[in-house]
């Protein structure tokens, strides 16, 4: 059996993580039954979440996640593409996760709003005397990340159009398709549904979403995606 280790279904999300929630969605695309359990950063096998237990093998990182269900199960999420399909698939997945993911945890962390509102639920479950310092901390500690990044290093006008370009991007590759390379699904448009689902999260404001939500191509993408393999 498989157990995935992530945060928690947080803000009406399959998990609190984009990238937990990339998994679950790998998971059921190779039409692979898993359960669910709340992982500990600190002892996660990387630091991060999500993680997997298949049988007693651990795997960590949603990529080479991925790669063991494709060794182990032989399902080949990508298996019609060419290799021009191939490398773009690879560019936009760097896109969303290494770029257009730190403004999801900008907005989250970052902005006081937001933070107290809806993030700061992340941390409900820790015990109440601590949960003031441990919020503090942890707040601190996200956004040293967002900095470290580069991309904490702009002002908030050059930080939003930075991922409204992301996102722009987005709706021009999927056009009228139903999903990003075509019509079925491979293993980008689990990446892109992670922090995409994030982005138009109703928890969180930012004009990042209201950007997307004024993308009517990329909201049905993102909502045929969810009532397909989330059923909502
Ligand atoms: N490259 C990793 C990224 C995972 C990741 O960044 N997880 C974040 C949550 S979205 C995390 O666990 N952060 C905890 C920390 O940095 O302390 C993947 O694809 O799985």
């Amino acid at each position: 059996m498989i157990t995935v280790y992530g945060f928690g279904a947080y803000f009406g999300l399959p998990d609190g993580s984009p990238f937990v929630t990339k998994v679950m969605l790998l998971l059921k695309l190779a039409g692979l039954e898993y359960r669910f359990e709340r992982g500990d950063v600190r002892k996660a096998p990387n630091g991060k979440l999500p993680f997997i237990d298949d049988d007693g093998v651990r795997v960590t990182d949603s990529e080479f996640i991925r790669d063991h269900i494709e060794r182990k199960y032989g399902f080949q999420f990508d298996k019609d593409l060419n290799k021009r399909q191939l490398a773009v698939a690879r560019a936009v997945q760097l896109m969303v996760e290494n770029h257009l993911y730190w403004a999801v945890v900008d907005l989250r962390w970052c902005n006081d709003e937001n933070f107290v509102r809806s993030t700061s639920q992340f941390l409900a479950h820790m015990p109440a005397l601590l949960r003031p310092v441990i919020k503090r901390v942890a707040r601190r500690q996200v956004a040293a990340q967002v900095r470290a990044h580069g991309f904490g290093r702009h002002g908030q006008v050059e930080r939003e159009m930075l991922a409204i370009r992301d996102v722009q991007a987005l709706s021009d590759l999927l056009g009228t398709r139903l999903y990003l390379m075509g019509e079925t699904p491979t293993a980008v448009d689990a990446a892109v549904y992670g922090q995409l689902s994030a982005l138009l999260c109703p928890a969180f404001e930012s004009p990042i979403r209201a950007a997307a939500e004024g993308l009517p191509n990329l909201v049905a993408y993102k909502d045929l995606i969810q009532e397909n393999y989330f059923g909502a």
